[in-house]
């Protein structure tokens, strides 16, 4: 079963999914006010999967006899300056997630917990094409460029960023 220290870690796990959850869907929600409407629908899906890794660890938690604690998560900005400022945002969050799931790997091997070593596989796997996928969008602004119709040409590629995967 779970150490004290490992269901901790995993339940800061929760809260980092959570706050990306949380943070993805308030940058759609901009997007939408602000007619970036394909990196709307992007950033709605997004935020529905982070869910859904937040949820992979509550089931995690609880099968290994742990409580997986749902989150407070508070401080969600709203306002954006610009479109590249939100995915620009958005790949520094994803860089420290990777650094929060390398610990946590990190630490289960230490402590020879190698169940939940072997279940965060998934999560590096994951972090990898997430951290890949941030960085394709923000070299679209360097790329394409925002004068003119840029803007509007970035948002059309932003869809068509996860197909490529
Ligand atoms: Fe964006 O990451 Fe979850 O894991």
């Amino acid at each position: 079963s779970l150490s004290d220290d490992t269901e901790e870690k995993l339940n800061k796990q929760i809260m980092m999914e959570g706050l990306s959850s949380a943070r993805y869907l308030s940058m759609a929600s901009w997007c939408d006010t602000r007619g970036y409407i394909k990196s709307a629908q992007f950033l709605y899906k997004h935020s529905e999967e982070e869910r859904q890794h937040m949820l992979k660890l509550f089931a995690y938690i609880n099968n290994a006899g742990g409580h997986a604690l749902q989150p407070q998560i508070t401080d969600i900005k709203h306002e954006f300056n610009s479109l590249r400022e939100v995915f620009e945002e958005i790949l520094d969050h994803e860089i420290e997630v990777t650094r929060s799931i390398n610990d946590l790997v990190e630490h289960c091997f230490k402590n020879k917990d190698f169940t939940t070593f072997n279940f965060l596989q998934w999560f590096v796997t994951e972090q990898r094409e997430e951290e890949t996928l941030a960085r394709r969008a923000v070299e679209l602004f360097e790329i394409i460029g925002e004068e003119g119709i840029g803007l509007w040409t970035i948002d059309q590629e932003i869809a068509k960023l996860e197909s490529e995967g």
